[in-house]
């Protein structure tokens, strides 16, 4: 089997789609029947900031940042009622699987998608206007109800921070695995080898992890330049452990 023919991608139903019971329609869209592509993993989880800052971090500092966050924690379509924000995140598998979900998708700006690509899922969002403490308008907030991962590199990227390897069917693994050797722990943003009050245990000794991440959390202990930060790495262990 070629390597395009095992692609992955990530999909995000986020807050707004499953406020509005589109979730049903989105995955026949998706389904193997129409796309040709499979489900490799899916979940559903209460999205934390550091979650959200990560899976953004190429938007950090732009005017609609905060926004952004606030929307894929669900707080800005669920402001009463925290245990409705969640998404559904997963990963698709097969050939084309970058390609074929983002065409489905259509463009970023659900107005484009309107005029670009009527029938598409994001012409189905909508906008909401950002304003300053003036009520200045300084941006817009596209609500544009699903995420999708747009290239090789962002997959890849995209899949690590939001699943772990044993989140998925050893065989669909397409990032290399190891088993950790150490126990990493962490507590409020730094990283232990040895157990401390109140921190988290990441990886035990035999768990598997991305290769990638062990890297990471080797050079970090290590206090070595690392290929990504603390928090690409750990956000995903904390998935639904109630700490945000
Ligand atoms: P995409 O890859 O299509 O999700 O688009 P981008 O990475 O460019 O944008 C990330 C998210 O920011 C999108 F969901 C749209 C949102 N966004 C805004 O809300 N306002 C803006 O002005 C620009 C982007």
């Amino acid at each position: 089997m070629d390597k395009k023919e095992l692609e992955q991608t990530l999909v995000l139903i986020k807050p707004d789609a499953l406020k509005n019971s589109l979730t049903g329609y989105i995955l026949s869209v998706f389904s193997e029947f129409h796309t040709g592509l499979h489900y490799c993993g899916a979940k559903i989880v209460h999205v934390s900031q550091m979650l959200a800052g990560e899976h953004y971090a190429e938007h950090r500092g732009k005017v609609f940042f905060p926004a952004i966050l606030e929307y894929l924690m669900g707080e800005s379509h669920y402001p009463d009622n925290p245990m409705k924000r969640r998404v559904i995140a997963i990963v698709y598998q097969g050939r084309d699987a970058i390609k074929k979900i983002r065409d489905v998708v259509g463009p970023t700006n659900p107005l484009n998608a309107r005029a670009e690509k009527p029938g598409s899922i994001r012409s189905l969002g909508t906008l909401f206007p950002l304003k300053d403490d003036e009520g200045n308008v300084i941006g817009q907030r596209m609500d544009n109800l699903i995420h999708a991962s747009d290239t090789p590199q962002s997959a890849e990227r995209e899949i690590k921070l939001w699943f772990r390897p044993d989140d998925m069917p050893p065989l669909m693994h397409i990032y290399p695995t190891e088993a950790s050797s150490e126990f990493y722990y962490f507590r409020e943003n730094k990283l232990y080898r040895e157990y401390e009050k109140d921190s988290i245990c990441i990886l035990a000794p035999a768990d598997v992890a991305w290769k990638s991440d062990l890297e990471i959390l080797q050079n970090i202990s290590r206090g070595l330049p690392a290929a990504g930060s603390l928090h690409s790495v750990v956000a995903k262990y904390l998935i639904n452990s109630g700490t945000e």
